[in-house]
């Protein structure tokens, strides 16, 4: 009986101290329930980048103040830049806004940008994407193409479609029809010496109806050719930073080789040799650069003379700077001959005529497809 006494209050004995001991343990862990976790958080997979580029190209960066969504986030099969080449190459270049600005956004001056177009389908998405990489406020920034001559049928079309898309983020989208009709050579053959005062004349009249209709208040008219394959996406407040009446870029093309070369022939800087040569011509004689030996000095040769502006003398149109008042003042694109050029080179003399500062820049480089 004693016994069994014993191992009954043993038996309590026991049960008392287990319970005790799962009290504590409760306690201890502040009367909450832990229930077992993983102990490593489920990984977030890293963005893919489905754009396929061709070896050696990269999209450009999409700007970081404005967006045009649908356009930047486009497949870029077609739509590729020379961003990669050409950020190795100005990796150390002088920066036109940033030695006058420390921060940036310090220029929002309007702008209209415009553009003649002709036979350009297949130019106009890549034209799109690149205006909408511009870092520079898309409200402050107008855009109009000016169309003529087209043999094919959708370029018009294209245009109209593609200003739907960056509508939005820009201030004004336009495209209109400049009734300024031409048959124009084909395109191979466009840059042969006997095709070029036709057709000079001829993109003299387009570009000059594309002023009248598409500059409204703006305080600077950017003229951009619809084939530009790279500019920086600061270019806007680069060129404009310069104030100057007419700016000009230095314009290349990247050969198969991968080199980079000269394609604009229409900026360039008077040597005394090309003054000499024109000196005693027939006052409608045509002067045409790049044909036979070339006379004048391009921007490129002035990359390594240091001078970050050069005065010059002629300018191309495929991105070029104007002041807007110095256009409603009466500088146009000579459709006629103006001190033996027509078309920029003309519109070049005929700034400084007006006693307009026009000046190259070196250092800021785009690129034509
Ligand atoms: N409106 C209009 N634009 C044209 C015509 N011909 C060319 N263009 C545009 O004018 C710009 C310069 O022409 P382009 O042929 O590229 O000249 P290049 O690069 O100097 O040989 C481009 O944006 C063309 O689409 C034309 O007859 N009418
Ligand atoms: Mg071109």
């Amino acid at each position: 009986m004693k016994t069994k006494v014993l191992f009954q209050l043993l038996a309590l004995g026991f049960v008392t101290v287990v319970l005790w001991l799962l009290v504590s343990v409760f306690q201890i862990s502040g009367g909450a329930l832990h229930l077992a976790r993983p102990s490593a958080q489920p990984s977030i997979p890293a963005p893919t980048n489905s754009t396929q580029l061709p070896p050696g190209l990269v999209a450009l960066e999409p700007n970081t103040r404005n967006t045009c969504p649908q356009v930047l986030s486009q497949p870029d099969s077609t739509v590729t830049y020379y961003a990669e080449f050409m950020q190795n190459r100005s990796k150390n270049a002088y920066n036109y806004y940033h030695a006058k600005h420390k921060n940036e956004g310090e220029i929002h001056d309007s702008v209209v940008i415009l553009t003649p177009i002709s036979d350009s389908s297949d130019h106009l998405p890549r034209y799109f994407k690149g205006l909408c990489s511009l870092d520079y406020p898309h409200d402050k920034i107008s855009v109009v193409l000016g169309e003529d001559s087209s043999k094919d049928s959708t370029t018009y079309e294209t245009a109209v479609e593609g200003a739907k898309t960056i509508r939005p983020f820009f201030r004004r989208v336009d495209v209109v029809k400049l009734n300024e009709h031409v048959e124009m050579v084909p395109g191979s053959n466009k840059h042969e010496r006997i095709f070029q005062v036709r057709r000079r004349k001829h993109l003299a009249k387009s570009r000059n109806k594309l002023l009248h209709a598409g500059l409204r208040d703006e305080k600077w008219v950017l003229w951009m050719d619809v084939d530009m394959a790279y500019f920086p996406k600061d270019l806007v407040q680069q060129l404009v930073s310069v104030q100057k009446h007419v700016v000009a870029p230095s314009c290349l093309w990247i050969t198969k080789m991968r080199e980079a070369a000269l394609y604009d022939r229409n900026t360039w800087k008077e040597t005394n040799n090309s003054l000499r040569f024109q000196s005693d011509k027939p006052k409608h004689m045509v002067m045409l650069e790049g044909y036979a030996e070339t006379l004048r000095e391009f921007l490129p040769e002035y990359r390594t003379r240091g001078e970050p502006y050069v005065s010059i003398d002629g300018v191309g149109g495929a991105v070029l700077l104007v002041y807007a008042e110095c256009h409603r003042r009466g500088l146009i694109f000579p459709p006629f001959v103006y001190e033996h050029h027509l078309e920029t080179e003309g519109l070049a003399k005929i700034a400084k005529d007006m006693g307009y500062e026009v000046v190259g820049l070196p250092y800021l480089e785009v690129v034509h497809a």
